[in-house]
């Protein structure tokens, strides 16, 4: 539809025809505007979130990797000593080293990162590369193509550690997870362990100096949305007419990140061929990050049809990492 309606961007680069239509559905609905988290992660908006992971006021990342530093054994031994583990996201592969070397001391490791984007990948096996005993297979697609091939391909009878680090699960609704939860646990195998991490809840105050920090890299972070849409598709977006704003939802235990406009204002956006109007204050919606209590993931869990098996939790920060195993083929 983009390709015959749209005309072409004014710039060098390709239209992404999901990113173009994630944003032609999210600007022209009626009431809430929204575009979906994954379109924050360009290359400037991976690079602004690694900044983010080790702001002081962000705890996220580095409450996961105390405790995956410190549980590493614990958790290779609660997995069956898994030979092949199977990661959600490739990150800079830093927490997910703590696991890897723990399991590679038991026996050779085939660890196989899963994302979409190729440049992350690389990125992520650059970092990697040079561990004693661990070979490295990415796989480039989505989440759920990609653990049915990392399924698939394994030896027959061997256990896999499904990892899904970093709270990602928050950026789903409740709902959501549950259903994306049931689908994993669809592409596994009876014996199969999967490590989920969440950021727990914690004080709004907490909340909000994390999505709203003092020198703007969570606000450049979400910004970086515009000029995005600016670049690829050829609008003209006055970045510094709209504002970041995190607002804390309490009944939904949820930051929610949004983009305001300061002004009424019009923003052409040429390769989708339209015209969008705000009035002023209204906002895009482009991100929500759910906060869960400890027991409340297990039960995600156990209503996808896994078995908690046992959770670590950090109690200084407030972040839980749940090992789940699949213990039955069907239900
Ligand atoms: C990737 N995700 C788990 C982060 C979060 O905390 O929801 C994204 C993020 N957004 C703003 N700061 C961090």
């Amino acid at each position: 539809m983009f390709a015959s309606a749209a005309a072409a961007p004014s710039s060098l680069v390709r239209v992404n025809p999901e990113f173009a239509e994630a944003v032609l559905n999210g600007l022209k609905q009626k009431g809430q505007k929204t575009i979906p988290p994954s379109w924050l992660y360009d290359e400037v908006g991976s690079a602004l979130f690694e900044v983010i992971t080790v702001l002081p006021e962000y705890g996220v990342t580095r409450a996961e990797a105390g405790l995956l530093s410190h549980a590493a054994e614990e958790i290779v031994r609660a997995s069956a000593r898994p030979a092949r583990i199977v990661e959600l996201g490739s990150g800079t592969g830093t927490k997910t080293r703590h696991i890897l070397s723990a399991a590679a001391r038991h026996q050779p490791v085939h660890y196989v990162p899963i994302d979409i984007s190729a440049a992350a990948l690389d990125n992520c096996a650059k970092a990697l590369s040079g561990m004693q005993n661990v070979e490295i297979e990415p796989i480039a697609a989505t989440y759920l193509e990609g653990i049915h091939e990392a399924m698939s391909s394994r030896k027959s009878g061997e256990p896999v550690l499904l990892l899904f680090l970093g709270s990602t699960i928050g950026n789903f609704t409740r709902s959501e997870a549950a259903s994306f939860l049931t689908r994993v646990w669809r592409r596994m195998r009876a014996g199969d362990f999967l490590l989920l991490g969440a950021d727990l809840v914690k004080s709004r105050e907490r909340l909000i100096s994390a999505y709203d920090d003092p020198i703007g890299v969570t606000a450049a972070f979400n910004l970086n949305l515009l000029a995005r849409i600016n670049r690829e598709l050829d609008a003209n977006f006055d970045v510094e007419q709209f504002t970041h704003q995190a607002r804390y939802n309490e009944r939904q235990s949820r930051i929610e990140m949004h983009l305001r406009s300061r002004v009424a204002q019009e923003v052409r956006v040429d390769a989708l061929g339209i015209t969008v109007k705000f009035v002023a204050g209204e906002t895009i919606w482009t991100e929500s990050s759910h906060k869960f209590r400890a027991e409340e993931i297990s039960r995600i869990g156990q209503r996808s049809g896994f078995a908690c098996v046992r959770q670590w939790v950090d109690g200084d920060w407030g972040f839980a990492e749940t090992l789940f195993r699949k213990t039955a083929a069907d239900r």
